[in-house]
């Protein structure tokens, strides 16, 4: 009898282990990137050309299961979307928007107006009513035809040098910096409801701190509509300081809006020539090819692993900090395999700055942000 007894209350043991076991998993399960932070902000991803244009499921289902926000890599620059004055493609673009609104995601658009990766019919309009048209042209039909379905827009992208100052551009060289109040004042008359943001690279920097804390100012005093403030966060391990990025979010947010980090990634490769920021101009060439510049060719050390997660922890942990202040946090990419850092500043690295393998798998850094939340 008695060892009828033990049976039963051992199987009756193991049946309560397995169903909570069984509790866990799916638990584990359902804990997303999305899910942990959807009451701090929103996570967001950017498409290359090639995810909006395949239905690649592993890619559809980790964005859906993962991200809430998206941004497009390339397809809606100047020189892709209005490449001849009178000729706009959209093909890509109305893609990318049905993506967005078939994940139910908050839908980013960018940029409007870029010195870089301008259609060349652009780049030398030295007339300032000129210039000034075609910027209302672009805005206006840009932006009109996503009314309503674009949520955000980066209205201008990268207006200023490291030191705050106006970076030289043919915008800047014709019209001075007043097309930056054009494009914001078009851009909420073209809708209204979009929210509007002024996105950079570091920006974590004292002077370039300064420099937008001046424009933004600047556009509040116009009574021109400027709801954010974009910062990249192109990253290493090392650098910046959580200190130099807060004290960023808090001196953008006390201008009264809110912070987005917009272009998210970690690079762990070297970087010896003090190269920081995302200027797209450089390159160096010179170093392709050389093994010592391309350290992790196959897959990432676990003693590299666990750095990032690190330094994720870091950064997510101030993101929390300040989440009255953040509105979207968006990775420049979905996985290791599309980072443009696999090819700047040198050329056909192996870079693993993002949350997801080349095998679309989590590393130890998705784990460690992930854990913040539990
Ligand atoms: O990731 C983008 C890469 O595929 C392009 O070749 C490059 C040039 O257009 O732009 C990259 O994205 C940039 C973004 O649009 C603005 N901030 C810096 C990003 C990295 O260069």
């Amino acid at each position: 009898m008695t060892n009828k007894l033990y049976k039963l209350f051992f199987t009756l043991i193991a049946v309560i282990a397995f169903f909570n076991c069984n509790n866990n998993t799916k638990k584990e399960d359902s804990t997303t990137l999305k899910e942990s932070f959807k009451n701090d902000f929103l996570i967001g991803t950017a498409l290359s050309n090639l995810q909006i244009n395949q239905t690649d499921s592993q890619l559809a289902s980790l964005l859906k299961k993962e991200f809430n926000a998206i941004t497009p890599e390339n397809d809606m620059k100047w020189e892709q979307i209005h490449p001849q004055k009178d000729t706009f493609y959209f093909d890509v673009a109305d893609k990318y928007v049905e993506l967005g609104e078939k994940y139910n995601m908050h839908i980013v658009g960018h940029t409007l107006v870029w010195h870089s990766q301008l259609a060349p019919w652009m780049q030398n309009v030295k007339d300032s009513i000129t210039l000034a048209n075609n910027i209302e042209n672009h805005i206006n039909t840009i932006v009109k035809r996503y009314k309503g379905r674009i949520e955000t827009w980066d209205v201008v992208n990268e207006a200023l040098n490291e030191d705050g100052s106006f970076r030289t551009s043919n915008f800047h060289e014709v019209m001075g910096d007043s097309f930056i109040a054009h494009a914001f004042k078009l851009a909420a008359a073209a809708d209204p409801d979009a929210k509007l943001v002024y996105n950079d690279y570091n920006l974590w920097k004292p002077e370039k701190r300064a420099g937008v804390v001046k424009l933004v100012k600047n556009l509040q005093a116009q009574g021109i509509k400027i709801d954010g403030v974009g910062m990249q966060a192109h990253w290493s391990l090392e650098g910046p300081s959580i200190k130099d990025i807060e004290n960023s979010i808090i001196a953008y947010s006390n201008l009264g809006v809110k912070v987005s980090f917009t272009e998210l990634d970690v690079t762990v490769l070297p970087n010896p020539w003090d190269l920081d920021g995302a200027a797209v101009e450089q390159s160096y060439e010179q170093f392709e090819g050389d093994p010592k510049m391309n350290p992790y060719p196959v897959k990432l050390t676990d003693s590299g692993q666990t750095q990032l997660a690190k330094r994720y922890e870091d950064i997510f942990n101030l993101f929390l900090k300040h989440k009255d202040k953040i509105d979207r946090v968006t990775f420049w990419g979905v996985n290791d395999g599309q980072t443009w850092l696999n090819n700047w500043p040198i050329n056909g690295r192996t870079n693993h700055p993002l949350l997801f393998d080349r095998n679309f798998e989590p590393k130890k850094a998705y784990n460690s942000v992930l854990a913040l939340k539990k």
